[in-house]
């Protein structure tokens, strides 16, 4: 039965439309299609990366999932896809051989290099920014995923989770609100009562993706399980002392949803670091302070007419948050300055090579 059928229903596959359904229930659409048309000439597929592993990626495609590689083309102009990118396939060599223009990018800077770029997630329409009660609950570091967030072009999402946890709620979402400043909208569930679980369906309507971000242990894979409605990814229990994580989940990997619509899971992140962020939209309360100032060039130390330190005088503006800013600024500058100090040594470099070879040669 299976040997006559299998063959079958793989012709039957590839005489349906290019457009089949899964492809649109996975996040595509007449945009994709539109910014696809030369590589669909050139006989290439669509695919979506699932996960990426050490040389190969986990693509989701019309016809289900494959592995492939990527171009060498790709590797050696540091065009790599990253997951969530959409990406044209090659049927016959079985290879990625493009990568589609992002609409957005989350991304960090790598842990290791001073000046790499890592693009944590690709194309993610929603970014849930994960904080678990009351533990891990840490409105500074809920700040710096904002940044972030709002930089990458996804929608944040704040998602408090273990709310079963907690007695009173209010004083929680009383304090988040304090820093999404009524432009970013805040989630509380229990994945154990089940609370607010339903309600996260919205954020996956017209089949979007959504990515879940934030420490290790708050219950992310677990979220992907409910929403999933079955144990497809490994959970683990948190440290009884401190509630911190073990790092279960080791991998970035796209799921597609029963009802389409994509999420993502991410490993528990340590320390974020960021590359590029959206400070204007994440401290607009501050930076509006700082408009205010008699001098725009004011540094809110000892300046006459400065806003920002009658602020932290009458308790306007909390001396935390206004540190938090600072931080996050002087962290932006240094990566910046840096990024700048490469380029120059580059060209520099360049300069050399070609005077090298404009040299006139010597007669031996
Ligand atoms: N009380 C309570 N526990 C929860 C809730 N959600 C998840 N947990 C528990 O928290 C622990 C960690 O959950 P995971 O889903 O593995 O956490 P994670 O964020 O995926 O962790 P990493 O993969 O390490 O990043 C598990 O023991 C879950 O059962 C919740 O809403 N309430
Ligand atoms: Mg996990
Ligand atoms: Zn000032």
């Amino acid at each position: 039965m299976r040997l006559h059928s299998t063959p079958h229903a793989k012709e039957l596959w590839l005489t349906l439309p290019v457009t089949e359904s899964l492809l649109y229930r996975l996040g595509w659409d007449d945009g994709w299609e539109a910014a696809f048309a030369d590589h669909r000439a050139a006989g290439l597929d669509p695919a979506r990366v699932a996960i990426q592993h050490r040389g190969a990626y986990d693509l989701l495609a019309e016809r289900g999932e494959v592995r492939a590689s990527a171009a060498n083309r790709l590797v050696q102009n540091d065009e790599l896809p990253a997951v969530g990118d959409w990406v044209g396939i090659d049927p016959v060599g079985g290879r990625i051989e493009a990568v589609l223009p992002r609409r957005t990018s989350i991304s960090r800077k790598e842990v290791w290099n001073a000046v790499r770029e890592q693009t944590l997630a690709a194309n993610v329409d929603v970014a849930f920014l994960v904080q678990a009660l009351p533990l891990d609950f840490n409105i500074r570091r809920l700040e710096r995923y904002l940044a972030m967030a709002w930089e990458s072009g996804a929608q944040p999402v704040v998602l408090l989770t273990k709310t079963d946890l907690v007695d009173d709620l209010a004083p929680f979402l009383a304090e988040t609100e304090s820093v999404t400043l009524g432009a970013c909208p805040i989630h509380a569930v229990s994945a154990r009562t089940g609370a607010g679980l339903e309600e996260m369906g919205r954020w996956f309507a017209g089949n979007r993706t959504a990515v879940l971000l934030g420490s290790s242990g708050v219950g992310k894979s677990t979220i992907v399980n409910a929403l999933v409605g079955e144990e497809l990814l490994a959970t683990q229990e948190v440290r009884e002392d401190d509630h911190r994580g073990r790092h279960t989940t080791s991998h970035r990997e796209l799921i597609l949803l029963p009802g389409g619509g994509v999420v993502l899971d991410t490993p528990g992140i340590r320390e974020l670091q960021l590359w590029d962020a959206d400070l204007e939209q994440a401290f607009g309360d501050v930076e509006e302070l700082a408009r205010r100032c008699r001098f725009s060039d004011c540094a809110h130390d000892q300046e006459p007419g400065c806003a920002v330190r009658e602020a932290l005088e009458d308790g306007s503006l909390s001396r935390e948050r206004w540190d938090s800013y600072s931080k996050l600024q002087r962290e932006l500058e240094a990566i910046e300055a840096k990024r700048n100090h490469l380029l120059r040594l580059e060209r520099v470099r360049e300069y050399k090579i070609r005077a090298r070879q404009n040299r006139p040669k010597k007669k031996r």
